[in-house]
């Protein structure tokens, strides 16, 4: 008889991209090999909390749209980066934003069960293959644990003999009933970077709430923040370790139509609210040390 409270892992290809499902009795979840980019998150009976666009493209060397893709070693526009990040990259034609992983291949290190949960490990050598422009000795890490919540667990680890200047984000996509209805708990009176009106320095007052494109950089951010969606009665609590630092994006209308991957209204049921150590909080990984930055996301019923 079969047990559908054992969770199952099974390995497919969507299109150009290996990927794996992931089911146990609480959620499903979808992630690919390349940019070891969780792509969707799905507790059982409820709405989607990680978002997937409806024009998801899975083509090699093309982060899909959505999920959550791994920014490293640097987020955004690097020109926009700490002068320490900035100087680790010596240049050269390639340097996409939010940096050079999230369309590799990563190594699938082992999948294992704990009871109900399962715990998928990927890794990344720096070397290997060589990242364009990037020449330093990191092995970065992302573990997945899906269990009544998903953890993911970002590390970076310096295989060199010298320090490594890092900017980083898991730019996580949540889908919600409609951005004009929810609501962001938790980052009220702290510092943002208005990236939308020349960089300048805010500071928030209560909830965040959207009535059009939002493109912020909040800092020295509290472990909880959290999503209230009040149409799809829950509060997606999003809790983290490792970082100060958290980007929340909506691009509204005009942006949206500018976007791969996206169509023109989609802006309406999504949100990144993305764990990030950007800005003053970079991160300096000494050789022979890990950093990990840790990323909880439960979704709870009001
Ligand atoms: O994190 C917010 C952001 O930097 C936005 O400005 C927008 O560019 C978004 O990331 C998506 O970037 P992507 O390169 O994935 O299209």
């Amino acid at each position: 008889m079969y047990d559908d409270t054992l969770p199952t892992v099974e390995q497919l290809e969507v299109d150009e991209l290996v990927c794996w499902r992931v089911h146990t009795r609480h959620a499903e979840l979808l992630m690919t090999q390349q940019g070891a980019q969780v792509l969707s998150y799905q507790p059982h009976g409820e709405e989607p909390v990680i978002w997937l666009s409806g024009q998801a493209a899975y083509q090699k060397g093309k982060a899909v749209r959505g999920g959550v893709p791994v920014c490293w070693p640097w987020f955004g526009d690097l020109r926009r980066n700490p002068a320490e990040v900035q100087g680790m990259h010596q240049g050269g034609p390639i340097c996409p934003a939010h940096g050079l992983v999230r369309e590799l291949d990563w190594e699938l290190l082992n999948i294992d069960t704990d009871g109900p949960a399962v715990h998928l490990a990927f890794t990344l050598d720096s070397r290997s293959p060589l990242l364009p422009g990037w020449p330093h000795a990191a092995k970065l890490r992302l573990d997945i644990r899906l269990g009544e919540q998903l953890q993911l667990t970002l590390s970076s680890h310096n295989t060199g003999d010298s320090p490594l200047a890092i900017s980083q984000a898991l730019h996580s996509y949540f889908a919600v009933s409609d951005i004009r209805e929810v609501e962001v708990e938790g980052l009220d009176g702290c510092r943002y970077i208005e990236t939308l009106e020349n960089w300048q320095q805010r500071q928030q007052q209560g909830a965040i709430a959207f009535h059009g494109e939002t493109d912020r950089i909040y800092l020295h951010t509290p472990k909880r923040m959290a999503i209230l969606d009040r149409a799809w009665k829950r509060r997606i609590e999003l809790e983290v370790e490792g970082s100060s630092s958290a980007v929340v994006w909506n691009p509204w209308i005009d942006k949206s139509r500018r976007l791969s991957q996206f169509s023109e209204d989609a802006w309406q049921g999504m949100l990144c609210i993305e764990t990030a150590r950007v800005m003053d909080d970079w991160l300096v990984v000494k050789p022979g040390e890990t950093h990990q930055m840790v990323l909880n996301i439960a979704s709870k019923p009001l």
